[in-house]
């Protein structure tokens, strides 16, 4: 017996997934590679490194690496000045090894430009070498991370000739956080961003977080809310930004912040914020420069404006570019840049909210600045489940348009809810725009392909908060992960992103990676189904968004009601965008235009976005648009169930911890979806007036009781 307890004991330590993990380490978790074969492999091309660093960031990259590749491989690489058997492992720049200067050719080096790397099979002095290179440190960096990542994921070191750049040049994390600590939309627990201990105290996470970043090719972090607060742009918290600025340099990573446009008067003692004023005008550019003798490679603005409240340039009559042009200005002799967002509507306006920030943009074209990048959210309403793409994508050609995606999940489940992204992500990203014919999609907008845009970037709304694994949810750090690898290559596909996170997050068996791959590749649509399905969107709890709330009606401001959006009636349900409704399908180009204005080749799951939609409507499937109703909030109760059942399966081959909190994160998501499901069905079968078919379980409560459900502490407001 005693025999048996103690094999047990040596199996569980030897087997580092059954071992507790509570998610700190991400992807990067270099635990030492379990397949004895494959170890045997890289142990032999892997036997000693060569790698001159001067710069922080070469440095960086060094540790790094000797760090990931003694726990991969078991053993501290010995280092050397030049290659003295087969196996060197050889990582500099043409500048600082000779030996690089001459295996790289001199057009490969072009082409990865300042950021791409380059990993080859090579021989010097007649031995085999692996090497790593770039024309600078980062791209260095950026090239560790690749060759770790491919020991972590079991991929060969043979013949290796793998040339990367990234698409895009800006690559942010929008964080939304708040000086208080508190985010924005944030599930994860408080700010990571610990203001009160800076400049003085710099917590070891800030150091992870960087290095998390710069292994999916981040470069940027905007460190506070849109919902700016002037504070942060004193002299005081300027030196604890410039603190954070020095632990994230060596990762590349460049700091920006979010800049309160009525700051002048807020902070400066002004008494206008007039982007035409020249007093303003001064004001701000002795600001950009304050801020960069502070942070010498600071980034520049991000800014809400006229939107929800946020002052703004047209509190002065002026427009949108006058606004992002001052503050261009005042970050141009600095090289910073501008991130002028496009989220703008107006309850007082007459319009369909999801026109108007194409009807405010669409003229300004070709007035901003060439630093100002305007910032346009997925969806024209709001980061919803799921949403057409954005019509100002592709009607801007000579301004440069940046994607702003929610990684924060404020409307899929919070950090609850399983729900990997990426597919949504690439959904948008390969949606054609038309905007120069056929094949423009929404990726070649951003990238700057389609016309020629050479500032080009993604924004991504972090779902990062202090709870010990980052993000909340075990699979929330999927998402945030994705976001990277999109942001690097918007044609990237989601199921290789999700197998390459599953293996580096947990372990690279092949069983778990198919299933759990498989359960991550239905979880976004799953919840659109018992959330918002057929194109419904905002149907959600009333201010923090929690649960749903399809009745929510007469407040202060009808867009952000419930009833504007889902318009259900005694005939259908549905928002009519066509030319016979609010028109907001003219704003998107012809082919396009005609897709989804016929009500016959419409897809379903835009259906109720574009079109008022009898309740009899017959749909693809059969059934009337009511039973198809019922049908999609079952099916994703029911797909639910099955990422249940799929989890279920890995107990024993992931970590206990890990099993445990997402078994039970699932078990919410079940309830809740029931809830979504019940109550949705329930409100909306006041209109339809007609039963919901007996196959499908009935609602477990009244429609009452849904609707006088109060939550007090919701967070993330
Ligand atoms: C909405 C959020 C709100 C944000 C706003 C924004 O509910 O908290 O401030 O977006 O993006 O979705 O500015």
């Amino acid at each position: 017996m005693k025999k048996l307890t103690l094999s047990l004991l040596l199996f569980v330590l030897l087997c580092p997934w059954l071992q507790a993990e509570d998610g700190y380490r991400l992807w990067l978790r270099y635990d030492k590679v379990q397949d004895e074969q494959q170890l045997k492999t890289y142990r032999s091309q892997v036997r000693e490194l060569i790698f001159p660093a001067t710069s922080q960031t070469a440095m960086a990259a060094r540790e790094e690496l000797k760090e990931g590749l003694s726990g991969l491989l078991g053993f501290t690489l010995p280092e050397k000045s030049s290659v003295t058997q087969d196996g060197a492992l050889l990582v500099g720049t043409p500048t600082s090894s000779r030996a690089i200067a001459r295996l790289a050719s001199n057009e490969t080096l072009k082409k990865l430009g300042p950021e791409g790397y380059l990993l080859k099979s090579g021989k010097v002095n007649g031995k085999n070498v692996t090497v790593v290179t770039a024309n600078t440190d980062q791209g260095l960096l950026y090239g560790v991370f690749a060759l770790l990542k491919r020991i972590q994921i079991h991929q060969s070191l043979s013949s290796l000739s793998v040339e990367e750049t990234p698409a895009l040049k800006v690559r942010v994390l929008n964080h939304w956080d708040n000086l208080d600590r508190t985010v924005e939309r944030g599930y994860a627990g408080f700010s990571l961003w610990d203001w009160h201990r800076l400049p003085d105290y710099l917590d070891p996470r800030y150091k992870d977080y960087a290095r998390a970043n710069a292994s999916i090719g981040i470069n940027g972090t905007v460190l506070t809310n849109v919902n700016a607060n002037a504070q942060v742009l004193t002299k005081e918290y300027l030196q604890k930004v410039a603190a954070l600025a020095s632990v994230f340099r060596p990762y590349g990573i460049k700091v920006y912040l979010t800049a309160r446009f009525s700051a002048p008067i807020e902070i400066g003692g002004l008494k206008t914020a007039d982007p035409l004023n020249a007093e303003v005008r001064l004001w701000w550019k002795k600001k950009a420069d304050e801020i960069y003798t502070y942070i010498p490679d600071f980034g520049g603005f991000l800014v809400k404006a006229n939107s929800e409240g946020q002052p703004g340039p047209q509190n002065y009559g002026r427009n949108h570019a006058d606004g992002a042009n001052m503050l261009a200005d005042a970050l141009a002799p600095h090289k910073g840049i501008v991130m002028w967002r496009a989220f703008v509507y107006d309850n007082n306006v007459p319009e369909d909210r999801a026109k108007q920030a194409y009807n405010e943009f669409k003229p300004l074209d070709g007035q901003f600045r060439e630093n100002v990048m305007v910032q346009v959210k997925n969806g024209a309403i709001d980061f919803q489940p799921r949403e057409p793409f954005h019509p100002l994508f592709g009607a801007m050609p000579k301004t440069p348009l940046a994607m702003e995606f929610q990684i924060t999940q404020e409307y899929l489940g919070f950090a609850t809810h399983l729900a990997y992204l990426a597919p949504m992500y690439e959904e948008t990203l390969k949606s054609d725009t038309y905007a120069r014919g056929k094949g423009s999609t929404v990726a070649k907008v951003i990238d700057g392909s389609l016309e020629d845009k050479s500032l080009t970037g993604m924004a991504g709304v972090a779902n990062i908060g202090n709870d010990i694994n980052w993000t909340g949810h075990p699979f929330g750090q999927s998402n945030w992960y994705a976001f990277g690898r999109l942001a690097w290559d918007p044609e990237a596909k989601s199921e290789d992103i999700a197998a390459d996170w599953l293996r580096m997050t947990f372990n690279n068996q092949a069983s778990f990676i198919k299933a759990a791959q498989s359960m991550m590749m239905m979880s976004r649509e799953a919840v659109v189904n018992y959330m918002t399905p057929l194109g419904l969107h905002h149907l959600m709890g009333w201010s923090h968004h929690y649960g749903p709330g399809p009745w929510i009606k007469d407040k202060p401001r009808a867009d952000w009601t419930s009833v504007y959006y889902h318009k259900a009636d005694s005939f259908g349900i549905g928002f009519n965008r066509t030319s016979t409704g609010s028109k907001a399908l003219s704003q998107y180009f012809g082919p396009v235009q005609e897709k989804f204005e016929n009500i016959s080749t419409c897809p379903e799951e835009f259906l109720l976005w574009f079109h008022h939609v009898s309740w009899d409507h017959k749909m693809k499937s059969g059934r009337t648009l009511w039973e198809e109703l019922c049908f999609k909030y079952n099916q994703g109760v029911n797909q639910v169930e099955q990422m249940q059942a799929l989890w279920t399966q890995q107990q024993g081959k992931v970590d206990k911890t890990r099993y445990e909190q997402v078994k039970s994160f699932l078990a919410i998501q079940n309830k809740e979806a029931k809830w979504w499901r019940d109550a949705c069905l329930l409100y909306f079968q006041q209109f339809s007036k007609r039963p919901i078919p007996a196959q499908y379980p009935k609602p477990a409560h009244t429609l009452e009781y849904y609707q006088n459900l109060e939550f007090q502490f919701v967070p993330g407001i």
